[in-house]
């Protein structure tokens, strides 16, 4: 296979991913008293910079972590899609694995296991029954937490039936597929975390870009760490509708934007949309945004007036299922966010490829203020999240929360020759007043991490 294609590779026989295979391997052997025909990885993620953009259609600057989701697969002659996981807080979940329903008012573990096969069913390019799978599911990422959890089980999945099927999928059909795939749940997710998942490369980070989807590895400031901690503050955006929220809070600032400047604003769903149909920059963007709304609630039937339509209708055109209910919108702060942090991004990147001394302290700058606009235009903090950005200030470059937030996780620039004293200072004036930290390997909640590579498929 070519590097278009996820990477087949040995089983490694050492170290903690390999002590996990052999784990998967004999758990499969135990259960389903056969031994497994593969296994897959899918690493989670940490993402830079970029928040909340990758639905508007900006691009983002994530890398892989070593973190990931293990699968060990086998066929089967009974049709039936047979699901365990390591964790036994996981239940065993079995169905027949052509015509299942994906429940999206439960926010089941399996659910995005079946999201995985099911984006294969539509897309993977094979209309014939599909066979019977059995699998065993490990994973080490904190789910909830911000670093793609659930997106990695989507994306181990995926790559479980496809190659159980003798697939050829290219890593950017993977990373579309499951994009689109994973939002059966009921997110309406951007794509960053499935691109990132099979498009990443060891030692580099990357900025990827959508519509088209497009990737460019960048080289990280040498002399740095990025230190993870997690606010053990857990947030799972499929049984609330925080997330959906602000996607359709974007999405009605760009319908408005649209109608005003005498677009068809139901054809508009994303902000990168209307900006390059005006034709503005980033910043004359933000300009627009200041002139069109102001820095308030809007009320659903505000909204309807502005856009001369009824509400049942913009509930069908515009608003997610579990966003219909929600009478409020705020779509100034929402959209001066997006602006400014698509902007960053590309700050980011200018930056890091500049050859001079003070770059490192600009990137710090950009991180203070993406979370500064997350915090306070977003409102996708968290008070714990803002505890571990403080405490970083002062000690680090830069800090700020990454992925989702409302809790999750944090991502701090640091010296290297730094990160330990100050992973020191989180663990006395963050983690020792958790109560939730002393039940924890404290490497697994506060860890510098670095580069790892994409989805792999491992072979013995
Ligand atoms: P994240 O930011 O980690 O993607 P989400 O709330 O979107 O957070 O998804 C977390 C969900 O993913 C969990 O509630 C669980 O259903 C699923 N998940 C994550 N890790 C595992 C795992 N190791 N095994 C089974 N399911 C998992
Ligand atoms: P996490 O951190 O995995 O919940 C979510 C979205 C991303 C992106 C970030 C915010 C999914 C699967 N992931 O990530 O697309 O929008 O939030 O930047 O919905």
């Amino acid at each position: 296979m070519g590097e278009s294609y996820p990477p087949v590779q040995k089983v490694p026989l050492e170290g903690s991913k390999a002590q996990r295979l052999r784990f998967i391997v004999e758990k499969f052997t135990t259960e389903f008293s056969t031994k497994p025909q593969f296994c897959t990885r899918a690493p989670g993620r940490v993402n830079l910079i970029g928040e909340h953009v990758d639905y508007c259609g900006y691009a983002v600057f994530p890398m892989a972590v070593d973190l990931d989701i293990l699968i060990a697969v086998g066929t089967n002659t009974t049709g039936k899609l047979n699901l365990i996981n390591v964790d036994d807080s996981y239940p065993k979940f079995s169905c027949e694995i052509n015509g299942f329903e994906i429940d999206k008012s439960c926010p089941a573990w399996y659910n995005y296991v079946l999201c995985g096969v099911r984006g294969i069913q539509e897309e993977g390019g094979k209309n014939e029954p599909f066979t019977g799978l059995d699998m065993v599911v490990s994973g080490n990422i904190p789910p909830s937490s911000g670093l793609s959890s659930s997106s990695a089980l989507v994306c181990a999945s995926a790559l479980a039936v496809a190659h159980s099927h003798k697939l050829l999928i290219t890593k950017e059909d993977y990373a579309e597929i499951c994009a689109r795939c994973e939002r059966h749940v009921g997110t309406q997710g951007g794509g960053m975390d499935q691109a990132i998942s099979f498009l990443a490369t060891e030692g580099t980070a990357r900025v990827i870009e959508f519509n088209p989807l497009r990737s460019t590895p960048v080289n990280l400031p040498p002399g740095v760490s990025f230190v993870v901690a997690n606010s053990l503050a857990p947030m799972n955006k499929a049984a609330n509708s925080y997330y959906n929220c602000r996607v359709m809070e974007c999405r009605l600032a760009c319908q408005i934007m649209a109608k005003q400047a005498g677009l068809a604003w139901k054809e508009y769903q994303r902000l990168g949309q209307l900006q390059k149909v005006l034709g503005k920059s980033l910043p004359e963007m933000m300009t627009l945004v200041s002139r069109t709304f102001e820095s308030r609630p809007y009320s659903k039937k505000e909204i309807c007036q502005l856009l001369s339509t009824s509400e049942e209708d913009l509930d069908k055109t515009t608003l997610s299922e579990n966003t219909r209910h929600i009478e409020e919108f705020r779509l100034h702060d929402r959209a001066q966010h997006v602006f400014s942090e698509a902007h960053r991004v590309w700050e980011f990147k200018r930056i890091c490829e500049a050859k001079n001394g003070k770059s490192v302290e600009e990137l710090g700058k950009l991180m203070q203020e993406s979370h500064l606009s997350t915090k306070l235009l977003y409102e996708c903090s968290h008070p714990k999240l803002d505890k571990l950005v403080d405490l970083s200030e002062g000690v680090t470059y830069g800090a700020r929360l990454t992925g989702a937030g409302w809790g999750g996780c944090m991502v701090a620039m640091v010296k290297e020759e730094m990160a330990d004293e100050y992973k020191k200072l989180l663990v006395k004036d963050y983690f020792s007043h958790e109560p939730t930290a002393n039940n924890k390997d404290i490497s697994s909640i506060l860890f510098s991490s670095h580069p790892s590579p994409g989805a792999c498929i491992y072979e013995f």
